[in-house]
């Protein structure tokens, strides 16, 4: 059995949607923000940062993108991406890469604005840096998906849940759902979709419709 290690509104949403598409039995450990971190959680995850995944072999990993590639390749009949060879491949493992080492940053150093200057007075101009950023990639994902019903390939993929768990995570989200009308296009059907809709009611990522 899998071991989740996540938090709501973490990104713990996107795996946990993995591992109920995949219907893979897991056990959920969440993990309180902490300070100073549990140790045994540090030896998980050393950044004490979810989401991490502990597999059936007893090995963990944290990275929210790994994870899903792992997932996706571990259960291929649950369709969660593209499969390798396949047309949609190359996107999806684009896409994936793209959203978690430039967006998912970005979304940190806003809300983690702190670490990211050694000076008070600074903080203020980290985060105005850092919607910048966001809104660089959110525009560059918007026009990738112009034209398309889902970001890799022909089907919904992890990198469509992916997408719309870090949009949810827009400071402002109003703008954001205005600014970027693929994406929103894309996130309205994933807002009416089942399990996304059971995963926000426990994630709370966005309002309810
Ligand atoms: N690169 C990591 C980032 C994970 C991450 O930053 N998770 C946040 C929650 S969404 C966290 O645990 N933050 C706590 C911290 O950084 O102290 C990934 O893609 O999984």
């Amino acid at each position: 059995m899998y071991t989740l290690y996540t938090r709501p509104g973490s990104g713990g949403f996107v795996v946990e949607a993995a591992l109920a598409m995949a219907d893979a039995p897991f056990r959920q450990i969440d993990v309180p923000k902490k300070d100073p971190p549990d140790p045994a959680f540090l030896a998980v995850s050393p950044l004490n940062q979810v989401p991490a995944l502990t597999l059936p072999d007893g090995c963990s990993l944290t990275e929210s993108a790994a994870i899903c590639i792992l997932l996706a390749e571990r259960h291929p009949q649950a369709g969660l991406a593209p499969e390798a060879g396949s047309p949609g491949r190359a996107d999806f493992l684009r896409w994936m890469a793209f959203m978690s080492s430039v967006l998912y940053p970005a979304i940190l150093r806003l809300y983690y604005a702190h670490r990211c200057t050694a000076s008070a007075d600074g903080v203020q101009a980290v985060k105005e840096a850092a919607i910048a950023e966001m809104d660089r990639g959110f525009a560059i994902v918007d026009n990738a998906l112009a034209g398309r019903n889902w970001l890799a390939g022909e089907e919904l993929s992890l990198a469509d849940i992916y997408l719309v768990m870090l949009a949810a995570w827009h400071p402002d989200t109003e703008r954001a759902r205005m600014a970027w009308p693929n994406i929103e296009r894309l996130w309205g059907k994933l807002r009416q979709h089942e399990l996304m809709r059971k995963l926000n009611a426990a994630h709370d990522m966005w309002p309810q419709e």
